[in-house]
């Protein structure tokens, strides 16, 4: 999911230069959401015609393109339509041919930009293929395009372009946000939502008459739309032809005063003489897009489908529901630019770890059918069997992406029965250990160009093993060099320090584990109590981030302290470690993640009341041990910050008397008080870590914050470490 901007000038005169520049302009605003490609629609100079120009890279790889496009920059358009696109790919690689607008034919009659995922888009693909149609690129979002040609072409043209459109997007599944332009509605654009967000900027020299828009509710729901109802034919374009006012090619000669024509009167844009006023509407799917050019907008609701034409910004909705508001408010927006980028945060780390829920969501999206109970990971289908028939499964990565290998390990093991190796890329490489042909390598990365997990890569390609990739970088090296695998789709993070990432691997990895074991009855309560778990997880990480305040005060203090010590243990270890990293690569504290079980080993020797403890002790098999560990720690004066289970058993057990009694005066829930405690809720064992981690993302935050670092961007580290 990544970007869209669309920039409509209603009878305000602008020249192609212009509005190319404001094309542009809103394409780099959405640049700090991170994007493979980029890619805009204008009209051509004949009618019937567009230019779209499309590049991989950066949106200033795009401006060079435009600069060889040899358009005639001075051409003026009183009213016209563009339509633009970062791309994050989901669907096919990131490359020219797959950058947005994508094309309903070669005339390139209907054209159109997405944010999201279509999850049906093969179905309608090959319903599309049998009549006829040819696809181009290897995305999703063509079918939109193929769609609304097939539809305009079935009824002969006559729906407008919103009764279309309904018609259209009743056949999507996923998500979406989208913007269409097309040569049959010229001067037109509609935007539609569904999960992916979408808002409508409106600018005026005159002031609009009411701050609101009618939403507009059809008198029958468009499933039962009869044809002969809607195939009858498009009042407007009969009309304006019929005035004069289009041209062969359906562009619009004179734009405007047709208010007549329309489903209902968009009260806002209509000055108290009836006539049309001048407006430019930025169409966006982040305000950063926006705000620099106006501050009133209108925020789309899933399922709204907005329609602009003569100046009107119309919002139509397929059927009426029940506690639907009947209007969309323009709101004023007071925000800056600067503060928009990162929505509310101050930091890309924080606003990635307060996506969590909601990219969770979206790895689980179309794979987790929480019904059935079933996993179905596309990209493992037609080699799952074989994995299954793994002497070994060796999983291979660095830093976070290991973590969330170690996170899941013990769930391979009890799931699959199949031995589990954990192998750091760059020791793996060191000792280049013996590899055979069937054993199933996995390879976790964020970027997919992770150079020590791509020459580890190489190493058990030679070898012959089955190679499977979990990746979030669609199209990047170990997406393409793997066998198969799985794309973790969280979005772009463009934070330093991995969070979204982790959660996201960490899912996916459950994932594979759970299809893995699909065949295998005896697990099949077990599955199903994960599956379970996973429905409940995005609402629950929700809860986690209430805590944030907390943390905060927490974390101010322990600014002083130069060492800290994570334990945890089982599930947990992993988390652990990972929270300790997140604080040493950030916070540049030494923080060291221990085994639980290991501290009477060695690290106990730190134990005194000055270091500072976080203890995870959330409940699971393990918590008699984990009760047995906190007894050592505080023993020896040792003070922990808790991260326990909501309403958990006690964790610190009252002074005991000779005869093992406790002493009334100490018993375990008053002790307990004098601890610190983030109480986070419980989910199964295996998923826990996905809750815990998140206290120690935010810790770990607000530590570097606290000290005047910058989080985003941690000394002598960087993003994608593509060096050995
Ligand atoms: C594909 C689409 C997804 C959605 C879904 C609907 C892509 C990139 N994904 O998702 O957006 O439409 O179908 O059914 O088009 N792969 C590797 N190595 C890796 C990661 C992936 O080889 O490290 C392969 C994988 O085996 C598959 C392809 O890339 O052939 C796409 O992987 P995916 O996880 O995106 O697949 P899926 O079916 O969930
Ligand atoms: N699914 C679309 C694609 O792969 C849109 C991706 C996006 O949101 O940028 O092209």
């Amino acid at each position: 999911m990544c970007g869209i901007f669309g920039y409509v000038n209603y009878l305000v005169e602008k020249t192609r230069g212009q509005i190319v520049d404001t094309l542009l302009t809103g394409l780099d605003r959405l640049e700090y959401r991170g994007y493979d490609s980029s890619g805009f629609a204008v009209d051509a100079d004949k009618c019937n015609k567009n230019y779209v120009i499309k590049q991989v890279g950066k949106v200033s790889e795009l401006r060079k393109l435009v600069k060889e496009a040899n358009m005639d920059m001075s051409k003026r358009f009183s009213t016209h339509v563009g339509i633009a696109h970062n791309r994050w790919a989901t669907h096919g690689q990131p490359s020219q041919k797959n950058a947005h607008p994508h094309r309903s034919d070669p005339a390139a009659e209907f054209l159109v930009v997405h944010n999201g995922n279509i999850t049906n888009y093969r179905e309608l693909k090959s319903l599309l293929e049998s009549k006829g149609y040819s696809f181009e690129t290897e995305t999703d979002t063509e079918c939109v395009a193929k769609l609304a040609k097939y539809v305009h072409d079935t009824h002969q043209g006559r729906l407008d372009f919103t009764e279309l459109l309904k018609l259209v997007l009743v056949e999507i599944e996923g998500s979406y946000g989208i913007l269409v332009k097309s040569i049959h509605y010229p001067g037109e654009v509609i935007a539609a939502r569904n999960g992916s967000p979408l808002l409508v900027g409106i600018k005026s020299e005159r002031k609009l008459k009411v701050d609101f828009v009618d939403v507009e509710f059809p008198d029958i729901n468009v499933e039962a739309v009869p044809d002969d109802v809607t195939a009858g034919f498009n009042p407007r374009l009969s009309l304006l032809r019929s005035n004069g006012l289009l041209d062969a090619g359906n562009s619009l000669m004179v734009p405007g005063l047709h208010n007549d024509l329309r489903h209902s009167q968009s009260r806002a844009f209509i000055s108290d003489d009836g006539m049309p006023i001048p407006t430019e509407f930025f169409l966006a799917s982040d305000l950063a897009a926006v705000v620099e050019q106006t501050k009133k907008v209108i925020f789309l609701e899933d399922d709204d489908i907005a329609h602009i034409y003569d100046g009107g910004l119309h919002i139509h909705r397929v059927r009426r529901e029940d506690g639907m508001s009947s209007i969309r408010s323009i709101q004023t927006i007071e925000m800056e630019l600067q503060q928009i980028r990162k929505g509310n945060f101050d930091h890309f780390m924080l606003k990635e770890i307060f996506e969590q829920p909601e990219s969770i969501v979206n790895t689980m999206r179309g794979r987790v059918n929480f019904e059935n109970k079933t996993v179905k990971l596309g990209g493992l289908s037609n080699y799952i069997s074989a994995i299954r028939r793994s002497r070994r499964i060796v999983m291979i990565a660095c830093g976070t992406s290991y973590h969330s290998c170690l996170a899941t390990r013990d769930l391979f093991e009890e799931l699959t029965d199949i031995p589990i190796a954990v192998e750091i890329a760059s020791y793996f490489l060191d000792r280049r250990p013996p590899l055979f042909r069937d054993d199933t390598c996995i390879f976790v990365s964020q970027s997919g160009e992770t150079a020590d997990t791509i020459l580890a890569l190489k190493y058990c390609i030679e070898r012959g093993a089955m190679c499977v990739g979990v990746v979030n970088g669609v199209g990047s090296a170990i997406s393409r060099q793997t066998l198969c695998g799985v794309h973790i789709n969280a979005g772009p993070e463009i934070g330093v320090a991995s969070t979204k990432a982790y959660t996201s691997q960490y899912i996916t990895l459950v994932m594979i584990a759970l299809s893995l074991s699909e065949d295998r009855l005896s697990k099949q309560a077990r599955r199903n109590e994960i599956i379970d778990g996973l429905g409940k997880v995005s609402a629950q990480l929700e809860e986690v981030l209430t805590l944030n305040d907390k943390i905060q005060a927490v974390s101010e203090t322990l600014l002083e302290k130069p060492k800290m010590l994570i334990l945890g243990r089982g599930y947990q270890y992993a988390t652990a470690l990972e929270g300790a990293l997140k604080i040493k690569e950030i916070s540049y504290i030494l923080a060291e993640g221990i085994l639980t079980g290991e501290l009477k080993h060695g690290p106990l020797a730190l134990v005194d009341e000055d270091i500072p403890i976080i203890m995870i002790a959330t409940k699971d098999k393990l918590f008699d041990k984990i009760i047995n560990g906190i007894g050592q720690v505080t023993a020896r004066s040792g003070k922990p910050i808790f991260i326990a289970s909501q309403n958990g058993p006690a964790l610190i057990e009252g002074n005991k008397k000779g005869n093992g009694v406790t002493d009334s005066q100490t018993d375990p829930k008053s002790a307990e008080k004098s601890y610190v405690k983030f109480e986070v809720p419980e989910t199964v064992d295996c998923l826990q870590g996905l809750l815990n981690i998140v206290i120690l993302q935010i810790f770990g935050y607000w530590m570097a914050v606290k000290k005047g670092y910058n989080p985003d961007h941690p000394r002598n580290l960087a993003k994608a470490v593509t060096t050995e």
